[in-house]
């Protein structure tokens, strides 16, 4: 009888333990993800950012201009946390937009998420970074397909992004991708020359019930509402107006997020360090 009753309960443990895998599956979606890394190395080399696991950093995104080559690197000399930072050299544009960056893809943010980018930036030197691109969270899966390159491949991946505006170097989110205008600041310019913290906060919305907080060094700069996510009417209108056909992918997903100069339509060339990056998705 005992041994009977002991079986009789193995069982409904287990029945009850197989209910709790099957919940948890079920709501992967909805947990917190977190990735953080300090680019550290153990012998300097940038390949072991890549892990063939992909536990870390997913590609490296470089657009160089016509006849000269941006860098991208490990630094051992300036860093703020650990003893490795990325250095990035992105040299000022021709008729090629000059790009170089590191890109963390397979993320599955999606409207009312809460997600917190953090990191360290060093920009070098005193010259006007008007226009700057530090950081894109992008969609490329929500791209209509049938449009293809139609509308000019800068665009083909709608996202939010930080940009330097308000004439140099006030930090500020970018929504120009989702035909929305930029969240500008202009109470905090950004230190120079040393390292400063950003954190960027949003909770995720494809309509004007998204939240915008930008923090520089702890201080509050951006406390906005509005959309942060592309929206199927609007991209529909816009597209009509030059003719275009054109349907939104859903459901939105922004699934990469990249970090260093995203962009550099300055009119200089640019050296940065970036440190202590991390994305939490809530
Ligand atoms: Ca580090």
């Amino acid at each position: 009888m005992r041994i009977i009753i002991f079986i009789a309960l193995i069982s409904i443990l287990t029945t009850v333990s197989c209910d709790n895998d099957d919940t948890e599956r079920g709501s992967l979606p909805n947990e917190n993800f977190i990735f953080t890394d300090g680019f550290e190395t153990q012998n300097g080399s940038l390949n072991e950012l890549f892990p063939s696991n992909g536990s870390r950093w997913s590609t490296i995104q470089q657009t160089d201009p016509t006849n000269a080559t941006n860098s991208i690197s490990i630094s051992d000399t300036n860093f703020i946390e650990g003893q490795n930072a990325l250095k990035i050299i992105a040299l000022e544009s021709d008729a090629e937009l000059s790009k170089i960056d590191i890109e963390k893809n397979g993320l599955t943010i999606v409207q009312g998420d809460q997600v917190i980018i953090s990191a360290k930036f060093y920009i070098s030197g005193n010259t006007s970074i008007e226009n700057l691109l530090l950081i894109d969270l992008e969609c490329c899966s929500c791209w209509d397909p049938t449009v293809g390159s139609n509308y000019g491949s800068e665009n083909q991946c709608p996202g939010v992004r930080l940009m330097m505006s308000g004439g140099n170097d006030f930090l500020s989110i970018e929504r120009g991708k989702i035909s929305q205008t930029t969240i500008l600041q202009t109470s905090t310019p950004f230190p120079r020359n040393q390292w400063v913290t950003v954190e960027w906060k949003m909770t995720m919305s494809q309509d004007i019930n998204g939240l915008n907080q930008l923090t520089i060094n702890g201080t509050e700069v951006i406390n906005e509402t509005g959309m942060n996510m592309p929206n199927s009417n609007i991209f529909r209108t816009v597209f009509q107006n030059q003719g275009i056909d054109f349907t939104l992918q859903e459901p939105v997903i922004y699934e990469r997020v990249q970090i260093g100069a995203t962009a550099n339509p300055t009119a200089s060339d640019v050296e940065l360090f970036v440190d202590d990056f991390s994305i939490e998705v809530q």
